[in-house]
């Protein structure tokens, strides 16, 4: 793939930094986005030999930065062909009765009205021009319930329905909608979902041979290197260390 220009959210870590590297070559345009500038500046110097790269500091929660970031972009940079919806975020494991609601409202914030903020701002001009792809980052979580997934898997069962409604909505347009859902996979995600516990985000990998952000960029690119006919429309894939449980049943004593 070459030339296109492609936006990122969450491209400081995991797997938006890896979905960055993965497409920073061919003379593709980056426009690379989080909340955190240094990884963003480190990240854009590193790739400029095989990218354009345009880093807008940005927290996706901020309806109106992110209308001003799409609607300010350089000249270059303003026909995106690539939406990477992936910014977001897990926050805690407590049970529903004992969550900290600031916890449920920022990951609402971010993986629900984010990824919609950031789809309405950019989808106008790939439906003016004909042409397109988003690709949301979903879960697992969006499909298989776990005991302290509540809200988290709510969001990203929003992300999985979002992206099938998008595609109704975009039917006699060649603007073409993906969902992935990934299952296990050891970036930052457990850190901040322990709120900087390593030792506890570790313990999740221990054992293991997790997904690996470059698994998902790699299949961001797959998608995206589809025949412009063909339109990837959920894809779930998995750690071989993992899989699902057997439905839990709560035995009572005689
Ligand atoms: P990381 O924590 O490594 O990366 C998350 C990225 O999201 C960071 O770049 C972070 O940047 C950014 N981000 C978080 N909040 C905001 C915000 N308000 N505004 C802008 N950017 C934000 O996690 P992953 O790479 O693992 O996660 C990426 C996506 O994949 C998430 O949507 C996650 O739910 C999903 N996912 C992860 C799985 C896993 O096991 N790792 C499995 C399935 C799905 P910054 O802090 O600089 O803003
Ligand atoms: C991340 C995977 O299982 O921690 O979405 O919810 S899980």
């Amino acid at each position: 793939m070459s030339g296109k220009t492609i936006f990122i959210t969450g491209a400081s870590a995991g797997f938006g930094e890896a979905c960055a590297r993965i497409f920073a070559n061919g003379g593709n345009r980056l426009i690379l986005t989080a909340r955190r500038i240094d990884p963003l500046l480190k990240l854009q110097e590193e790739l400029a030999a095989g990218a354009e790269v345009h880093i807008i500091p940005l927290d996706v929660r901020d309806r109106e930065a992110v209308q001003g970031a799409v609607e300010h972009l350089p000249q270059r940079f303003r026909e995106i062909d690539i939406l990477i919806n992936n910014a977001g975020l897990a926050l805690g494991l407590e049970p529903s009765h004992q969550v900290d609601l600031d916890d449920w409202d920022t990951m609402v914030d971010t993986n629900i009205k984010g990824l919609m903020y950031c789809t309405r701002f950019v989808l106008p001009g790939m439906v003016a021009r004909n042409c397109g792809h988003i690709i949301n980052i979903s879960s697992t979580a969006s499909d298989w319930p776990y005991p302290g997934g509540n809200v988290y898997g709510g969001t990203k069962a929003f992300v999985t329905q979002f992206s099938r409604n998008l595609r109704s909505d975009l039917l006699g347009t060649r603007v073409r909608v993906s969902c992935i859902q990934p299952g296990m996979a050891e970036t930052e995600f457990s850190k901040v979902r322990f709120k900087g516990n390593e030792e506890k985000a570790a313990g999740v990998y221990q054992g293991t041979e997790p997904l690996t952000a470059e698994d998902i960029a790699e299949t961001v690119r797959w998608i995206t290197s589809q025949p412009p006919h063909v339109n990837v429309n959920t894809l779930e894939l998995m750690s071989i260390h993992q899989s699902w449980g057997p439905f839990a049943i709560h035995r009572e004593a005689k």
